[in-house]
């Protein structure tokens, strides 16, 4: 008995903590909601849980620049191509598919129906098209200023959760007070004018959201040129595969606070969400169709995909997924998770360290198949409120807008809430009007946050398992230009 016991924690100790650490934040934050702390209190209870988001967020860029640097850079360049025509080609169609369910239940569902809009003032959204989403993301690929935009993406911790304002006044969103920021004590307004080329009218910082893409594209474009460079370009490829070490290091040694700090990040979380019946009985049918659509599509057709190439039983993969899975959900930040999904990748799932230097922290960026779906239910459960029918060529219209605004949105809490304006903007709805869904979002964006981890490490499964012959299981490496393992 005493040697199962130290196998089961050696093996699922950290999981079952983290599990146990959700659970227990759940209880004591409706606990505490009948004690109506006031702000300050909350501030000082969200500490812990701050402490953690922190620890993740500080080591997203060093993984994902190390990472992306050092494993293209280990690739010859057939095996570089191939696999980032593989990647990039099966994150859209998965998306796209989640789009596809998505439109499919609301539409089934109806979740709009006799859904009231109280105290709404229609106001005249801004008129963009889904030309605009796709230029807005094309531009964002390629940041202005590298240093800046490495700068902006921590800036955007603070996503603001948009709620439209008495005001009215383009350009002006009202930040909500995000109780664990003390600065941020009141509400904050921020004029934003993202895009000089196009002005976008109450549409908040998407372009803010979007600068992680350039750096990955930046990180990326590096590690391959750095493949080509031979011994020239040894010393960083070495930089950056010890980067990528000691990322992994102080993974492990961090870990062990994380259930600590998911008590409190959950609890917070749930001391301030309004109050579960208002939302139960206006948004009820809303949220299950949310969640309805993220299990279709996360516990069945990705499974399916990696089945049907791999022939291999997901759910056994999946089950080393978990510890990540819980993390997203405890976090709602994909970003936040990308070095626990890396960690269960490597060790729970056997897959190539190479391929999950290139495929995980690109996925975690433009892949988000949980945030695409969700922003196509929520447009359409929009339009019904509104009982605006729309056409098919608007429906179309959503689902490249939804694609394009998930490629664009940050792995933060809350980016698919930011991003989703222009979906809405895109077939002429009120952007006002996310403000019926505010209520929910954060629930729903923890969920929507394990699926879009959940197809990355699927994907990762499944890119090792189409390249095998490239990287073979022994670590021996074909034709590459370095020896780097
Ligand atoms: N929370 C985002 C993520 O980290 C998803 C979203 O906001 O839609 O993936």
């Amino acid at each position: 008995l005493r040697q199962w016991v130290r196998d089961y924690c050696r093996q699922n100790g950290l999981l079952t903590l983290s599990i146990l650490a959700v659970i227990t934040g759940c209880v004591l934050g409706f606990l505490l909601r009948g004690l109506e702390l006031n702000n300050q209190a909350k501030i000082y209870f969200s500490f812990p849980g701050e402490l953690l988001m922190r620890m993740l967020k500080m080591l997203i860029l060093p993984l994902i620049t190390s990472s992306l640097m050092s494993g293209l850079s280990a690739m010859d360049t057939k095996a570089s191509g191939r696999v980032g025509l593989l990647t990039i080609t099966y994150y859209l169609w998965t998306t796209f598919i989640a789009v596809i369910v998505g439109i499919v239940l609301v539409t089934v569902i109806h979740p709009g129906t006799g859904t009231e809009k109280e105290g709404h003032k229609q106001t005249s959204g801004p008129v963009m098209t889904s030309a605009d989403a796709l230029l807005d993301l094309i531009r964002n690929m390629i940041p202005a200023n590298l240093i800046e935009a490495t700068f902006q993406q921590y800036k955007t911790d603070l996503v603001p959760v948009v709620k439209a304002t008495e005001l009215r006044q383009p350009n002006y969103v009202y930040i909500m007070p995000d109780y664990t920021d003390p600065k941020l004590s009141h509400p904050v307004f921020l004029e934003l004018t993202p895009a000089p080329e196009i002005q976008y009218k109450n549409v908040p910082g998407n372009s803010k959201q979007m600068n992680v893409l350039g750096i990955v594209i930046f990180s990326a474009t590096m590690g391959l040129l750095l493949g080509r460079m031979g011994d020239r370009g040894t010393p960083l490829v070495s930089v950056c595969q010890c980067i990528n070490e000691c990322v992994m290091k102080i993974i492990n040694a961090a870990m062990w606070y994380f259930p600590f700090g998911i008590v409190f990040l959950v609890a917070g979380k749930i001391l301030d969400m309004q109050d579960p019946a208002t939302i139960g009985e206006k948004l009820g049918m809303y949220t299950i169709t949310v969640l309805a659509g993220l299990f279709v599509h996360g516990m069945i057709l990705l499974p399916l995909f990696y089945y049907i190439i791999t022939r291999k039983n997901p759910f056994s993969y999946i089950r080393g997924l978990l510890q990540a899975l819980v993390i997203a959900l405890a976090t709602s930040s994909s970003s936040a998770t990308l070095p626990i999904t890396m960690k269960c990748l490597l060790e729970n799932c056997g897959v190539d360290r190479q391929i999950a230097r290139f495929v995980l922290p690109v996925g975690a960026t433009i892949n988000m198949d949980g945030t695409a779906l969700y922003e196509a239910v929520a447009a359409i459960f929009i339009a019904q409120v509104n009982e605006y029918e729309l056409d098919f060529g608007q429906l179309v219209t959503i689902s490249i807008t939804a694609t394009a605004a998930s490629i664009g949105a940050a792995g933060i809490p809350q980016a698919g809430l930011v991003t989703m304006v222009i979906v809405l903007t895109s077939v002429g709805l009120p952007a006002d009007d996310i403000t019926l869904i505010v209520a929910i979002d954060w629930v729903l964006d923890r969920f929507r946050t394990m699926i879009n981890v959940l197809g990355d490490a699927l994907a990762a499964g499944i890119m090792a398992h189409l390249c095998r012959k490239d990287f073979p299981p022994d670590g021996s490496r074909r034709n590459t230009v370095t020896s780097y393992n």
